[in-house]
């Protein structure tokens, strides 16, 4: 029966030694410590034996039986601890590891160049306002000198939109933001110094033009104002802006709201001003910033300024193309602004 017993004890350690996951060590538990186990049915033996034997045989049963329980609690916490460092293995962070960033966006070259030019006013004292976008034909022709049937309408190529007409005229889309002008004066007294910067809309598309554009619109009414104030307020912008290098020059020009009337040219900064027609964006080294003038008295009249006492001037100018006229930009085509072309927009 001893010799039993060592042959049991033999053959449990082996088959324990080779023990590597819970499910082998559950059947071993069956095998030698389990009800119908091999170990239970030689202490069934033992109890037949003779008195005697059956004590010493028990004690050594005992201590066989004992040793395979401490054997397999020991096995059963090394496995758990292996277990529980694979786990551990799997799903280790370094909680003291730098963040990643998420991939931030940013504003688009537009919104970017809308914000500066904001800026760069507001240093010389240009407070920001904010006209409507779709607004009566009145503010945007008809108090600006443009009656109705006026041939100067055609040049903005308006939407109008399809609602019921009101004593102001038919809703517009406004193709420019000179709107801004009466529509403040009917608001503030002068002195006004005033930037608005707005979507526009024009039934226009090409390599210059697109239907939906912004620009910028500068009006300041005071006493004594003079086209030199224009000028220096122009040139300040264009430095500040452009930086040095680039030229620019006034054109005289027709619009019905300003008396006189100027066009803004700035030299073209693809080609650095070759006025030899080669340049596929300006075509003559110049390229046209926007309008300017002084504020025609009508238009003072209609915005209840008196133009015996004040005067002023006012510029509109498109975002895109003065964006496109900077240095190292070199777009030489407006669209490719507007098409949502990744590769292009994060350039900026
Ligand atoms: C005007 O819109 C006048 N309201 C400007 C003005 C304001 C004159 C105040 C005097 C006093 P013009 O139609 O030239 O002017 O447009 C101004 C600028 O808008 C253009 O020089 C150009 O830069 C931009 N622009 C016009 N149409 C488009 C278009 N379809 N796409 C992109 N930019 C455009």
């Amino acid at each position: 029966m001893k010799h039993k017993l060592d042959q049991l004890q033999k053959e449990f350690e082996s088959v324990l030694s080779r023990v590597t996951d819970r499910a082998a060590l559950e059947a071993l538990k069956n095998a030698f410590l389990g009800r119908k186990g091999k170990l239970k049915l030689l202490l069934k033996e033992v109890a037949s034996l003779a008195d005697e034997e059956r004590k010493t045989i028990g004690a050594i049963a005992n201590e066989v039986k004992e040793a395979f329980e401490v054997a397999y609690g020991k096995k059963e916490r090394e496995l758990g601890t292996r277990e529980s460092g694979e786990q551990r293995e799997r799903e280790w962070m370094d909680i003291t590891e730098p963040g990643r960033a998420p991939r931030e966006g940013h504003l688009h070259l537009t919104s970017q160049a809308m914000e500066e030019i904001t800026a760069i006013f507001s240093r010389i004292g240009f407070e920001s306002v904010r006209a409507p976008e779709i607004d009566w034909d009145y503010y945007v022709f008809e108090s600006l000198n443009m009656p109705a049937d006026h041939p100067a309408r055609d040049d903005w190529e308006t939407f109008f939109v399809d609602l019921p007409e009101s004593k102001k005229g038919k809703m517009v889309l406004t193709p420019h933001t000179s709107n801004s002008q009466v529509r403040l004066m009917e608001q503030v007294k002068p002195p006004i110094r005033m930037i608005n910067i707005n979507r526009t809309y024009r039934r226009q598309m090409d390599i210059t033009h697109i239907p939906m554009f912004h620009q910028f619109e500068g009006l300041l009414i005071d006493k004594g104002v003079a086209v030199t104030h224009l000028k220096g307020v122009l040139d300040y912008f264009a430095l500040a802006f452009f930086g040095g290098g680039r030229k620019t020059r006034l054109r005289p020009h027709h619009f019905r709201f300003t008396e006189p009337s100027f066009e803004v040219d700035i030299s073209c900064g693809v080609c650095g001003g070759n006025e030899s027609g080669a340049c596929r964006l300006c075509k003559g080294g110049w390229l046209e910033l926007g309008g300017a003038g002084m504020v025609h008295p009508r238009v003072l009249e209609a915005g209840g300024v008196d133009p015996s006492v004040y005067s002023g001037f006012a510029f509109g100018w498109g975002v895109e193309r003065t964006l496109m006229m900077r240095e190292g930009i070199k777009i030489d085509d407006i669209r490719i602004l507007y098409k949502n072309d990744l590769r292009f927009v994060t350039q900026f």
